[in-house]
């Protein structure tokens, strides 16, 4: 796996978060309910952890573009115009890192994913989504993870602009699974008809990652 690291990648940090998945680290082999506001093996914090491969892209406003496209009856590049003159909605959840900090309470706006959906119109087939990042990094949902009505491309955070270093200016946020599935700057939205999973997935990370249910590895 070493050979194809995006470029820029740390590749130590990489190896180690590896290791972990190898190891099974962190896991307490339990799972918990959602009446549980914090999933097992998870730890509070208060300020707010940044977490990537390294590479942190600056990606103006102007020249922001995202491609939405696979099994879509409109497949669309938008600017960011375009992205602002969408429905708008406001977001309010907890986040849970599969390094173990989970932040309550991360005010997001942006897009809602339905409002994508209807834009863009899925074909029959649609039943999974792959995603693209600035830095090179991947990851993937089932259709049924992405499309839940918490879910938002968020361009804001606590009211201010989404900063560069939590992948402004658009990232994907995803609050019921590891956080790992949540974008940041993302550039592609693609719709499949079969799973691929991203650069966590294919270095011993879970394919689904519900922290409830303490799905790290898999
Ligand atoms: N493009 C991109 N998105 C990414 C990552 C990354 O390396 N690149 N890391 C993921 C991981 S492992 C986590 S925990 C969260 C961290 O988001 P934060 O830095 O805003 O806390 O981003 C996720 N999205
Ligand atoms: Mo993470």
């Amino acid at each position: 796996m070493a050979d194809d690291l995006p470029e820029g990648v740390k590749r130590k940090l990489v190896d180690t978060k590896q290791a972990w998945a190898r190891d099974g680290r962190l896991l307490t082999g339990e799972t918990a309910g959602h009446d549980q506001r914090l999933p097992p093996g998870q730890r509070l914090v208060r300020d707010f952890p940044v977490l990537d491969l390294g590479i942190q892209p600056d990606v103006s406003t102007g020249t922001f573009r995202l491609v939405v496209d696979g099994l879509v009856e409109n497949p669309v590049t938008m600017d960011w115009a375009w992205l602002q003159e969408m429905p708008q909605e406001q977001r309010v959840n907890d986040i849970h890192c599969v390094t173990q900090w989970s932040r309550y309470d991360n005010r997001w706006s942006g897009v809602p994913v339905g409002a994508l959906l209807d834009l863009v119109r899925l074909k029959p087939g649609a039943k999974f989504v792959s995603f693209e990042a600035h830095d090179g990094y991947t990851t993937n949902l089932t259709l049924e993870d992405f499309a839940r009505p918490e879910n938002l491309l968020a361009h804001s955070w606590e009211g201010e602009p989404l900063s560069r270093q939590h992948g402004g200016p658009l990232r994907v946020v995803v609050p019921h699974l590891y956080l790992w599935k949540s974008t940041k700057w993302v550039r592609r939205i693609t719709f499949l008809n079969h799973n691929q999973p991203g650069f966590w997935e294919v270095r011993g990370y879970h394919d689904r990652g519900d922290p409830w249910m303490e799905e790290r590895y898999g």
